[in-house]
């Protein structure tokens, strides 16, 4: 039956009509279709299986994604339309799991869809967080955290009816295994394996997101962790990590035993990817469990070495995750003696203690473990790879030089350009016919037609249309107006020091105090945000404070409002994502040269046409390879620069200020009467003070050239042909950015599946 019947007759099912349905009787019935369509796909076979094993899937809503992928997404929207019905609005009754914190989440759920479209066989396994990262509410100029169900009666997840037994220190649980289907669109599926708790209790949560952290049993996947800054949640966040890794183990021998394997060569049959360290205590669980099954210490730990692969996500050092061997000890205590081992192994191999597992005040080195006993080491993109050979890791690149390969990283086209932007993807296909969906690098035909006039009008076109669309989301979700033809500048993702939002507000400084001045921009200006910030990081929370506060100063001040609007979006997700990637003009990409690893949201904006300001760092610098120095704005500080100012302990921002009067002037305005009037006076002077004071990453330091690229960009948008066509550079160079093309890589030089 094609899916259109299906539909209408699970409508009639439901005992209502088509004429008759509500929009969430029309969501219940083509959600329920979709799932079942899914499910009835074969699966991906072969003898080698991936998993990959991650903390985070930041999946975003399904539906109109699946859709694409089984083919019907045509022709579902064309029988709602006959109904008066728009899939978009249906789409609204789904409920967004918010199952990652950000980039490496995001990047997980791209992978899983790529790998069922290339039509690999690989499965992902990761937990099933009842109340997600928390929900981000934005009330007196502040962030406030709420819990973020999404479990409703119409879910994606099937109940496997699998228990797998986790045997904690002193008591064990049952890991409940539920699926998600992933669809490709040759017609086969892979699947989301995402373990639970039954006896979670989601009344234990009080005051927004608090509850007691040492219930285990009632608390242990009730929240994705935004970070280890809170005490008590960091002996949980073990917990968490050792759950998903020995049921995933488990399931990986339980299946590995159906397809009629062998463990003695497990390395035949399977392939563990790490997604970050989070999921490191796999290798000794596998370990425990072959040794279980027979194999000696050194087979074993031979066969798990063969198995495993790392990928690392961060240069930052105080983000690779350590824990006290204690913790171990207490959440863990039958894998403590194989870390133990593994730990007496590594030193057979070398003495230098840069690369022990268990340092000298008892702790345990979670990379480490990956690096010595798995088989590959991978960076994000090329410059971070490089970074770690060259200093991070030097001393394990040293030791393991053929462990290490980059794999820069990529997105999926079809959620981030063919669901989000069927207006740019229609204009594509007219243009260039649609062999780019199966191979991305054909985007660049494009180039042929980079002198086409009426190309490039159209362009402008459909991203007008964008903008036009996103200004009527602001106005009926925020009741905010905003102006569609002025240039849409967009800064989205977590807050974070080393991303500097703070650099991007005092530009908004430095505006409004050149409007007061009578200097009024060529077209108006709306900056826009969304950024959620880990609770407990105070000054990502103040630099959400002084965006705020700078929002309402030029927004209530009639000498500016017409010129400069500045916005913060609420709860920023991959829904919002899909809103506002398509109508962006200007895409903020400014971290610290050297501290983002890669960046995936850059590939986003450039894929729909926006151009890209950044420094360069992480994916930036493919990026700007690629699209050459005329289609993109880089400024600021090479990350050699940077290394080096770090090294010589030599950046200050006060001797800055001391000799710039124009950029203490913009930083003072922190604590300008205006501000300190209408805002909280404690966040702001913490925050001046953190900022002029030390500036740990530099964003003063960059300012001032930060400033200068943002003003070309300006000037450049106003001849709005050559703009046009630096936007079709940046479609026809995205290519390269397809994680079909980066799942191709890991197949070819990591996985061999
Ligand atoms: C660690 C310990 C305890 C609790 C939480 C954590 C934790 C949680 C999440 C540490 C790190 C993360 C997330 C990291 C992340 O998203 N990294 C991003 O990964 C992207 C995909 O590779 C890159 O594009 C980004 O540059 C990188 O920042």
């Amino acid at each position: 039956m094609k899916m259109k019947e299906m539909i209408l007759s699970k409508l009639e099912a439901m005992e209502t009509s088509p004429e008759k349905a509500s929009r969430e009787d029309w969501y219940a019935a083509v959600f329920s279709c979709t799932r079942d369509a899914v499910a009835k796909l074969p699966k991906n076979e072969g003898k080698r299986k991936l998993y990959y094993v991650s903390a985070e899937f930041l999946i975003g809503k399904l539906l109109s994604n699946n859709l694409i992928n089984l083919g019907c997404f045509d022709e579902v929207r064309a029988l709602l339309r006959e109904y008066g019905q728009e899939l978009e609005q249906i789409e609204e009754c789904e409920n967004e799991p918010s199952l990652g914190n950000g980039g490496l989440g995001r990047l997980a759920a791209c992978f899983l869809d790529s790998i069922a479209n290339l039509g690999l066989c690989g499965d992902g396994a990761g937990l099933n967080y009842h109340e997600g990262l928390f929900y981000q509410k934005l009330a007196d100029l502040r962030q406030y955290e709420y819990p973020n169900p999404w479990m409703t009666p119409e879910t994606w997840l099937e109940d496997t009816g699998t228990y797998f037994t986790v045997p904690f220190g002193g008591f064990d649980v049952r890991a409940h295994l539920y699926d998600i289907g992933v669809p490709g669109e040759n017609g086969r599926r892979n699947t989301l394996h995402l373990f639970d708790l039954d006896t979670i209790d989601e009344s234990i949560v009080h005051d927004g997101i608090a509850f007691d952290k040492s219930d285990v049993v009632r608390g242990l996947t009730l929240f994705l962790y935004p970070d280890d800054s809170d005490e008590a949640g960091r002996l949980l966040r073990v917990y968490q990590q050792y759950f998903l890794v020995s049921a995933t183990a488990q399931l990986i021998l339980r299946e590995l035993e159906v397809r009629g394997g062998d463990v003695k060569h497990l390395h035949e049959y399977v392939a563990v990817q790490i997604n970050d360290t989070h999921p490191t205590m796999i290798i000794p669980e596998l370990i425990r469990l072959l040794l279980e099954r027979g194999l000696t210490m050194d087979e074993a730990v031979e066969e798990v070495s063969l198995t495993c692969a790392y990928t690392n996500h961060t240069i930052l050092a105080e983000a690779l995750e350590t824990w006290p061997f204690d913790y171990i000890l207490r959440v863990a205590p039958g894998i403590a003696p194989i870390i133990e081992e593994l730990h007496r192994r590594a030193l057979e191999r070398t003495t230098d203690a840069r690369v022990a597992i268990v340092d000298a005040n008892r702790r345990v080195h979670m990379a480490h473990i990956d690096i010595h006993f798995g088989y590959s080491v991978n960076g994000v993109a090329a410059l971070h790879t490089e970074i770690l050979k060259n200093s991070e890791l030097r001393p394990f690149y040293e030791l393991y030089p053929e462990k290490f390969n980059n794999k820069t990283n990529g997105i999926t086209f079809r959620r981030w350009l063919v669901h989000c932007n069927p207006e740019l993807t229609a204009l594509i296909d007219e243009t260039i016919g649609k062999s780019w969906r199966k191979d991305a690098a054909q985007l660049e035909k494009l180039l042929a037609h980079a002198d086409d006039k009426a190309l490039l009008q159209k362009l402008l076109d459909v991203k007008a249309e964008e903008k036009r669309r996103l200004a009527r989301t602001f106005r009926e979700r925020m009741s905010l107006d905003i102006d569609p033809g002025s240039v849409y500048d967009i800064q989205v993702k977590r807050l974070h020091e080393y991303k500097r939002q703070q650099m991007n507000a005092l530009y908004a400084v430095y505006k409004y105090l050149e409007i007061k001045s009578g200097r009024i921009p060529a077209r108006p200006i709306t900056m826009i945000f969304g950024a959620k910030a880990a609770p407990a990081y105070t000054t990502a929370k103040d630099i959400i404070h002084l965006i705020l506060c700078l929002a309402r100063l030029v927004g209530e001040d009639p000498d500016t409002r017409d010129h400069l609007r500045i916005v913060m979006v609420e709860n920023y997700n991959v829904t919002w994502a899909g809103q506002l990637i398509p109508a962006c003009d200007i895409s903020e990409q400014i971290s610290l040269a050297s501290k983002e690893a890669s960046g995936t949201g850059n590939m986003k904006f450039m894929l729909n046409g926006a151009v890209t300001l950044g420094t360069r760092d992480g994916a930036n610098v493919e990026i700007a390879d690629l699209v050459g120095e005329e289609n993109i704005y880089t400024f600021g500080k090479s990350s050699d620069e940077v290394i080096r100012l770090y090294a010589e302990h030599s950046y200050s921002p006060e001797a800055l200020c001391a000799g710039d009067p124009e950029l203490m002037r913009l930083v003072d305005f922190i604590l300008d009467k205006r501000l300190l009037c209408m805002g909280d006076p404690v966040a702001l002077v913490r925050l001046y003070k953190e900022i002029a004071f030390k500036d740990w990453f530099m964003a003063l330091g960059d300012l001032k050239d930060y400033i200068a690229a943002k003003e070309r960009a300006l000037r450049d948008y106003e001849d709005r042909e050559a703009w046009a066509k630096k936007m079709l550079v940046n479609i026809a160079k995205a290519g390269f950015f397809s994680s079909d093309r980066t799942i191709a890589e890991y197949d070819r030089d990591i996985w061999h599946l």
